[in-house]
């Protein structure tokens, strides 16, 4: 495992990346030399064909506190502009392969909001998740009010960026803001295990599943079943597409390249 202080990268055999960040002390905090390194990781990992899906995690105790505090002490309104921290948040989106969050413990601002960034979020049964922000006088900055809305609707993202208030796994997955909830010790090897199988499908399947339903969600309906049926029209001119179906009637497992 190669690893820095604040953050830990493994790739996998199967494709398979996991960043675990690593901030004990801090509760994981993302200061801006993690979401720098975080970005850079991210734009390394896209770029690397070796990788088909990336695991973010926290680890077993804390997913991340959010924005390290000690950041906002004495900073001006300009220093906040000139930060662009914009740019290291782009390298999440910008990024082609499928996230997956694994998150045990909290996830609380900047942190639900890195959970959000992801594709799928796993959450372990003892998580918490909320955007506290508004009780240090702030508010979400790194899509909180926005990607919540589109997650959960507007009633519930209201209560949860007005009050602060932290809500359990299980009741974030009523929500809609978890995918899937699961025993605590479960969290990183179940997140693994499903990063591992869609690794195995033809990755050009899967960057335009997310693409398409990522660009989806601001489009109008008819502008992105157009852009859906598109793409899985270009997918007809793919190897691997050919591959899926005669692998289904030989009876074997398929074996994708990604051509
Ligand atoms: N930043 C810095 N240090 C933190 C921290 C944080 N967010 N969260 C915890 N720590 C530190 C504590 O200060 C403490 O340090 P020591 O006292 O040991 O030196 C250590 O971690 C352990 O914390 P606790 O003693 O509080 O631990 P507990 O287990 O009792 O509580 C907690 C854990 C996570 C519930 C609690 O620490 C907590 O409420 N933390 C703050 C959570 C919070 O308010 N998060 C929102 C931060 S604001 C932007 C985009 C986005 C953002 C900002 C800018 N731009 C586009 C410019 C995001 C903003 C935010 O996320």
């Amino acid at each position: 495992m190669e690893s820095t202080q604040i953050l830990k990268l493994n790739i996998q055999e199967d494709g398979v990346a996991l960043v675990e960040i690593h901030r004990p002390e801090a509760r994981n905090a993302l200061n801006l030399e993690l979401r720098q390194t975080l970005s850079e990781t991210f734009q390394a990992l896209n770029q690397n064909p070796a990788v088909r899906a990336i695991v973010i995690t926290g680890g077993e105790k804390v997913f991340a506190a959010g924005a390290d505090i000690k950041d906002f002490t004495t900073a001006t309104t300009a220093q906040m502009y000139l930060r662009h921290t914009e740019q290291y948040w782009q390298s999440l989106v910008d990024c082609s392969k499928p996230i997956i969050a694994a998150v045990n413990g909290y996830a609380l601002g900047g942190g639900c909001e890195l959970a959000m960034h992801a594709d799928i979020i796993i959450a372990g049964q003892s998580a918490k998740f909320g955007q506290p922000e508004v009780k240090l006088g702030l508010m979400p900055g790194a899509g909180g009010t926005q990607r919540l809305l589109r997650a959960i609707g507007k009633f519930k993202t209201m209560l949860l960026v007005l009050s602060g208030k932290f809500i359990s796994a299980e009741e974030a997955s009523q929500m809609g803001l978890v995918s899937e909830v699961v025993e605590d010790e479960n969290t990183i090897p179940h997140a693994l295990e499903l990063a591992k199988t869609i690794a195995s499908f033809s990755p050009i399947a899967v960057q335009q599943i997310k693409e398409v339903t990522n660009l989806g969600q601001d489009l109008s309906l008819q502008g992105a079943l157009t852009l859906e049926r598109k793409a899985f029209q270009i997918l007809f001119d793919t190897q691997d597409q050919k591959e899926g179906v005669n692998a289904f009637f030989e009876k074997r497992p398929a074996q994708y390249t990604g051509e």
